[in-house]
């Protein structure tokens, strides 16, 4: 078994580790600047400074030499030149850039991190960087009251991470999924501290097995890893929007995924023949229920041989993907890692031909057990190997396929470790490391691999990648699912805070298993779980072998229906969506928000784990409780109009809410605006209609940035968009519009905007574009004007 690291242990209490002890820093000896860095020679260890940004600033300690600034994988924002102000005291060194001061204290030494204000961010006090003998290193901070943690990627338990602690080892984690389940799949070393509605960001780029701990001490939190330096960045904030932006400056952000793959998806394990994936596409056209993907698992394969399909149970693969592509309906394929151990299978062949496996130092190479038997594992680290690996997906692509999933690949491993062997040595392009500091950048190296492939093999078109596991920056090539959750009510509680701490965490694009993987779901469940699936940024139903299948229509009619229209309704949703994907892309700000995430200085939100935003100005607050039709929801400063009764509620206040089985509660803000299309059965039909509908205020102003390109292709790179900022401005009696002009070449399928006004009582004069407009108020106090797109 994977053994805790006895460094969470309190050095404050001298207790020896094993044979070897703590040791502090100690004091500063000597330091000198060189243009882009400080350097910090101290009694027992070297520390170098550098900024990174205004905003952003690289501390590295290394107890045993000077630092070593190759970075990792996830590091992809390139140092800017920063002005860096320095002034020493006898006590003190300090570092300013406009945005942001580093305190160095020399004796002994300490760092702390200010505003430009010289508020504080965060400190060393008693204890600052330490190391023990056996090569793990650690950082105390002060941890002050007002302190709220929240990011760290994928982890289990509510919203608000003080008073937890967590550690970073990905790990497939089939059952159960409790509160206290650490680690899972994916490691995301990284955090935000919110404090009276300030924030800031810390990320520890180290890929060994790391610890942060918010629980052992009331004052302090330390980070943690089992070996390599003390790496890591400060992010300045100041809002919680901002350290996301520096985290993903760093990191990387996610490429706009293709449109399809933000439509329905149904997986099962498994559709086990072509008749049954046939037939269930079938059963969604009769059924009149959107669909966009349908997904192979593991049985598709000829005995789990990766690049292969099952001659028997799938006669004609590539006649397969055409039908189903003409109905709208793309397949997408699980990939895993492992590569069975067989002579006359041409990937083994090749890959232990041309050298592509897995090795320990002294050249045998590491087999492990998983679905095919034996098998042998791609040493992604080494370029070489992802550009084979990518180039083997040409047998996907050939037939059509534009998406794959990638599971297995932490990599899970049939044995007590549940992983690879530590002391398999990566190649590491160039630079070998154990398995054991590489572990977390397996799943994550895998995606570069298959997206980078599967990119260059679709020629312009855009690749969808599911992942299970990954690392900082994964979201450069992939959308996360959550892994193995159960058919509970208290995974679909749990989803929220998961989802919601990874969109904060850089991965914008996430969601759960719908209805739960493992366990029976049940009819109540499904249903309130496809609600909020219709609102996750990633949308797909899937479940286990041996257990209940849960379609939409599994349940009978009246749920049936009620799925049907929560699908439907993902598929209206879907231009809003976009336009906050396309966000996601520009500054790495999450589709699904924490209320807390627009709302810093509301600390009412900082512990919502049960309601979430999608943007700026929607609140989803499910029902996610057997036989239940009421649930208090808290609404933030503003008014807030129901969507589906148009009731209006006010903000700063808590309100009970009825939602029968077949209703969703979600709340727009007043003085707001959100985008529609038309329901369509799968992206593949084109979208017709663009609704703009305006919850207009007594006063106030709303600026909807529109955002549609092709959906498919990179032309968005160049001039292949649509952006159209449209400004409404509410007066008493008055509502002024403003269409900006058009920016990009992209000519979308439909010609107007559908403005639709909502709640018009008492509003006389209308001005688009400063025209006043001849109205005529329907029976639901509404109004719909057309604009031309110019
Ligand atoms: O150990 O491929 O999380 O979604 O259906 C099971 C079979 C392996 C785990 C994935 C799950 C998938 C299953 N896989």
């Amino acid at each position: 078994m994977l053994e805790e690291t006895s460094f969470a242990i309190h050095p404050g209490a001298k207790k020896k580790l094993g044979k070897t002890s703590y040791h502090d820093i100690g004091s500063l000896i000597k330091f000198h600047h060189s243009k882009d860095k400080m350097s910090f020679v101290c009694q027992h260890g070297w520390v170098d400074v550098s900024f990174y940004r205004e905003d952003i600033v690289g501390v590295i300690m290394n107890p045993k030499q000077m630092p070593d600034h190759k970075t990792t994988k996830a590091v992809i924002g390139n140092p800017k030149h920063v002005q860096v102000q320095v002034k020493e005291t006898d006590e003190n060194i300090l570092l300013s850039s406009d945005m942001l001061q580093v305190e160095i204290q020399k004796n002994p030494f300490r760092v702390g991190f200010y505003d430009k204000d010289g508020r504080a961010l965060v400190y060393e006090d008693d204890r600052g960087m330490g190391f023990n003998e056996s090569g793990e290193v650690i950082g105390y901070k002060v941890m002050e009251e007002q302190d709220h943690f929240y990011g760290f990627g994928e982890k289990a338990g509510f919203l608000e991470k003080r008073g937890e602690s967590y550690k970073m080892w990905n790990t497939d984690v089939y059952a159960p999924h409790n509160p206290e389940t650490d680690p899972l799949y994916e490691s995301i070393p990284y955090f935000m501290t919110l404090r009276e509605g300030k924030a800031h960001g810390l990320f520890f780029n180290n890929t060994f097995k790391t610890s942060f701990d918010m629980k052992s001490e009331e004052d302090h939190y330390s980070f943690s890893a089992e070996g390599g330096q003390l790496d890591y960045f400060l992010f300045a904030g100041p809002t919680p929007k901002d350290v996301i932006e520096q985290y993903t400056y760093l990191t990387g952000r996610m490429p706009i995924p293709p449109k399809w793959a933000l439509g329905y998806h149904q997986s099962r394990y498994s559709y086990e023949t072509e008749q049954e994936v046939r037939e269930l596409a079938n059963t969604f056209k009769e059924k009149k229920i959107p669909v966009d993907v349908i997904y192979l698992d593991i049985h598709y394969m000829n005995e789990y041989r990766v690049f292969t399909f099952d001659s028997e149970r799938f006669p004609s693969p590539k006649q397969m993907v055409q039908d189903l592509k003409e109905a709208g309906i793309r397949i997408v394929p699980i990939v895993d890692p492992g590569v069975k151990k067989d002579p006359e299978y041409l990937t083994y062949q090749e890959g232990v031909l041309q050298d592509m496996f897995c090795k320990y130092l002294e050249g045998d190479l590491y087999f492990g057990e998983v679905w095919p038997g034996i098998s042998a594992f791609p040493d992604f680290t080494d370029e070489k190997v992802r550009e084979w690996w990518g180039k083997n997906h040409k047998f996907y692509s050939d037939l059509g396929i534009e998406g794959i999933w990638n599971d297995m690949n932490e990599p899970a491993v049939f044995n007590e470790s549940k992983t690879m062997d530590l002391s398999v040595v990566h190649r590491n392009d160039g630079d070998p490391k154990t398995h054991r500091e590489l572990h977390n950048l397996y799943g994550f190296l895998m995606g570069e691999a298959t997206y980078g492939g599967m990119k260059k093999l679709l020629q312009g078109k855009r690749p969808f990648l599911l992942t299970r596991t990954g690392f900082s920056g994964i979201q450069r090539y992939a959308a996360v699912w959550t892994g193995d959750n159960r058919s509970f009510w208290e995974h679909l509680q749990m989803s929220l805070p998961m989802c919601m701490n990874l969109g904060l965490s850089g991965v914008a694009f996430t969601g759960p298993d719908v209805g739960g993987f493992a366990h029976d779901t049940n009819a109540e469940l499904l249903t309130r779980w496809t609600q909020v699936g219709a609102f996750t940024p990633y949308f797909r139903n899937h479940s286990a072998i041996g257990f209940r299948y849960q379609e939409p229509w599994q349940f009978g009619d009246k749920h049936e229906d009620i799925m049907r229209k929560f699908i439907e309704l993902r598929y209206r949703w879907l231009p809003q969506l976009y336009r906050w994907f396309k966000e996601a892309h520009d500054v790495g700000a999450p589709v699904m928000r924490p209320l807390f995430l627009e709302y810093p200085n509301d600390v009412k939100t900082y512990s919502i784990s049960d309601q979430f935003m999608i943007g700026d100005n929607v609140i989803i607050a499910p029902i996610m409780t057997p036989k239940t039709t009421d649930r208090v929801v808290y609404l933030p400063k503003g008014d807030w109009i129901r969507y589906d009764t148009e009731e209006t509620f006010s903000g700063n206040n808590t309100h009970l809410i009825q939602a029968e089985l077949d209703q969703l509660p979600i709340f727009i803000r007043k003085g707001s605006a959100i985008v529609h299309g038309n329901v369509r059965l799968s992206t593949m039909e084109p979208q017709t209609d663009c609704e703009i509908h305006v919850y207009p205020s007594e006063q106030g102003s709303y600026e909807l940035h529109h955002y549609d390109d092709d959906g498919e292709s990179f032309g968005y790179e160049s001039e292949q968009f649509l952006k159209q900022t449209i400004s409404f401005l509410f007066e008493k009696g008055k509502i002024e519009v403003q269409v900006k002009e058009r920016l990009g070449e992209y000519q979308p399928d439909y010609q107007n905007y559908k403005i639709v006004f909502h709640d018009l009582k008492g509003r006389e004069s209308i001005y688009i574009n400063g025209k006043m407009q001849k109205i005529a108020v329907d029976k639901e106090n509404q109004i719909t004007l057309t604009v031309p797109i110019l």
